[in-house]
C-alpha cells in the first residue's frame, strides 16, 4: 500500500512541524479551498501556525468559506509547504519561490497525471476529491472533526463529485459524508451558498454563451465560449463562466463538452467534460493540459477561430478512438 506509506510520511512531518503553509491550486475550486480550510482548521487545532497562501481571488461563490484563513503574502517561511489538490507545480506558479523556501515540501492530491514536485506526496488518483484524502489524513492526525471541518470537507467532496452525480462518486464517498454528519455537518446552507446564489450578470453571460453553442461530431460533442468582450458586455467577471461547462455537459446525447474562456493575453483557457466513455483527461494531456478522465483542461492559443478548430479536431479524434 504505497498511498498508506505516503500518508504516514506526511503525518509524521506535520506532527513534528510548528508552522505549515497551504497552497491550493490557482483558479481555486471547492475541493482546493474546502480541503485547504479543513487542513488549516485541523492544524490550528493541533496548535500549529497555519494559513492558506493564495495568489488569485477566491471566486465569489466560495468567499463565504474564508474566515480569515487565506493570506496573499507569506510573512514567514514555514516548516512545511503543503500543496493541496494540485497536480503540477505550474498551478502554484507565482508562489513557487515561497513553496520551495520551506525545508519540507509536501502535496496532497488526486489528479490522474500527477507530477511529483514535492518531497512527500500523498496522491491517490482513485479518490473522488482531495477532500477524501484530507478526511483520511485528519483521522491519522487524530484531530477532532468539528462542524466547521465537516462543512469544509463537504464542500470539497460535493463540488468535485458534481453533487454526488459524477462517476467518481462511490460507496466510500457516501460513507465519509455519513461520518461528516456525525461531526455536525449542516449541508443546506452550504448548498444554498454554492448553487442558489448566482448573480444575475452570470446568468446573462450564460445566455450569451448559449447563443454561440455549437453541436458537432454527430451530436456527441458541443462547444461554446466566453470572450472578454462577452464577459464585459454582461457586466460579469471571468470566473462567472466557470459553471457553463456543466450546463453544456447536461445536453442530451452529448458525450464531450468543451468550454473556452478568453484570457487577458488573448489565448483561451479550455475546460473539458465527458459523460460516460470518452477520456478527456488524456485528450487534455495531448494538448498540453491535464486533469481527470471525465474532467480536464488545457490552454489553447488564440485567435478564437483557431482555438475552436484545434479543439473540434481533437475531440472528433478522441471520439473516433
Ligand atoms: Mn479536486
Amino acid at each position: 500500500m504505497r498511498t498508506m506509506e505516503q500518508m504516514n510520511g506526511i503525518v509524521q512531518k506535520l506532527k513534528a512541524a510548528e508552522s505549515i503553509l497551504l497552497f491550493p491550486h490557482i483558479n481555486m475550486d471547492g475541493d482546493a479551498l474546502g480541503s485547504s480550510v479543513a487542513l488549516c482548521l485541523a492544524l490550528r487545532q493541533m496548535g500549529k501556525t497555519c494559513s492558506i497562501l493564495i495568489e488569485d481571488d477566491i471566486p465569489d461563490y466560495l468567499k463565504f468559506m474564508d474566515k480569515g484563513y487565506c493570506i496573499a503574502h507569506a510573512d514567514h517561511i514555514p516548516d512545511i509547504s503543503l500543496a493541496v489538490d494540485c497536480g503540477d507545480v505550474s498551478r502554484i506558479e507565482n508562489r513557487r519561490e515561497v513553496f520551495y523556501a520551506a525545508s519540507n515540501t509536501a502535496c496532497i492530491d488526486h489528479h490522474l497525471l500527477h507530477a511529483d514536485f514535492a518531497q512527500d506526496c500523498f496522491v491517490d488518483p482513485e479518490a473522488a476529491a482531495t477532500g477524501v484524502l484530507v478526511f483520511k489524513l485528519l483521522k491519522e492526525l487524530g484531530v477532532e472533526c468539528t462542524p466547521e471541518i465537516a462543512d469544509a470537507l463537504y464542500v470539497a467532496i460535493m463540488t468535485d463529485t458534481g453533487s454526488f452525480r459524477y462517476a467518481n462518486t462511490d460507496r466510500q464517498v457516501h460513507l465519509i459524508i455519513a461520518e461528516l454528519y456525525e461531526c455536525g455537518l449542516t449541508h443546506v446552507p452550504l448548498c444554498n451558498a454554492i448553487y442558489d446564489n448566482i448573480p444575475l450578470s452570470q446568468i446573462k453571460l450564460e445566455a450569451k454563451a448559449l447563443e454561440n453553442l455549437e453541436i458537432f461530431a454527430g451530436n456527441k460533442a458541443c462547444i461554446s465560449y466566453a470572450t472578454l468582450e462577452m464577459i464585459k458586455g454582461a457586466n460579469a467577471t471571468p470566473d462567472q463562466s466557470e459553471n457553463m461547462i456543466d450546463r453544456l455537459r447536461s445536453i442530451k446525447d452529448v458525450e464531450v463538452a468543451i468550454f473556452l474562456k478568453e484570457k487577458p493575453d488573448g489565448n483561451y483557457k479550455v475546460s473539458f467534460r465527458a459523460k460516460s466513455y470518452a477520456d478527456v483527461g488524456s485528450l487534455a494531456y495531448r494538448l498540453g493540459g491535464g486533469g481527470h478522465q471525465k474532467a480536464s483542461g488545457c490552454t489553447v492559443e488564440g485567435p478564437l477561430e483557431n482555438a475552436l478548430c484545434i479543439l473540434k479536431d481533437a475531440v472528433q479524434e478522441e471520439l473516433n478512438r
